[in-house]
């Protein structure tokens, strides 16, 4: 499917599943924990630094945010998981968010499960890699921050994490830099090719 990814725009925000967007179009959800870079890949894949809001502190990201992708697809930024800096009733509402949203039964077209590739998996990572694999959504996995890696320490980096994840249904992997743009385009071309068989 030709997609024009500069075509994206902000649609609204939802602060509980009662009111999510009713929708046509495939939706495109970006999962992860806190800080792992969700809202600047979305900004990355725009082509802008205006759209998502990113900051340097875990939990900017406390509703559900959604963008129109070129009138062919919604793009939802979800809050991060593991944002332990917040008070534990903040914490509890944002996670009660995205699992209700996971669990709500909408239809969900793709998930793009962002992690730092510095960082070691989670239990919640691989709590929600299990969740995927089970529920059977169809999912990329995004590992962001490249930038932050030699290209040597990007191959060393990967083939431990394989090991660690044993990357089940053959999860398409990618490694990207929402900063200097490295893999963004070839994640556009995956994501494009998923909608397209849709
Ligand atoms: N070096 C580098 N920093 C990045 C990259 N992507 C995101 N960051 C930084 O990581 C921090 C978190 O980025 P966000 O995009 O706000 O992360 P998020 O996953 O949306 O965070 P929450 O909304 O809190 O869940 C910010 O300081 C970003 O500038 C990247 O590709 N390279
Ligand atoms: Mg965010």
């Amino acid at each position: 499917m030709n997609i024009n990814f500069y075509n994206m725009k902000y649609k609204m925000t939802c602060a509980d599943v009662k009111g999510l967007p009713e929708t046509e179009v495939p939706e495109i959800v970006i999962s992860g924990r806190s800080n792992a870079g969700k809202s600047s890949l979305i900004n990355a894949l725009a082509n802008t630094n205006k759209l998502a809001r990113v900051s340097g502190k875990p939990g900017k990201t406390r509703e559900i945010i959604y963008f129109d992708l070129d009138g062919k697809a919604l793009v939802a930024d979800l809050p991060g998981y593991g944002y332990s800096a917040a008070s534990k009733e903040v914490t509890a509402k944002f996670s009660d968010l995205c699992d209700n949203y996971f669990r709500c039964g909408r239809k969900i077209s793709l998930v793009l499960f962002l992690m730092d590739i510095r960082r070691t998996p989670s239990e919640e990572d691989v709590g929600m890699l299990d969740f995927l694999n089970h529920a059977g959504i169809p999912y990329i996995i995004v590992f962001t921050k490249c930038d932050k890696f030699s290209a040597a320490e990007l191959r060393k980096q990967l083939s431990s994490l394989s090991e660690f994840f044993d990357f089940d249904n053959n999860a398409e992997v990618f490694a990207v830099s929402s900063k200097d743009k490295k893999g963004i385009n070839d994640l556009k071309s995956a994501i494009s090719d998923i909608l397209g068989n849709i």
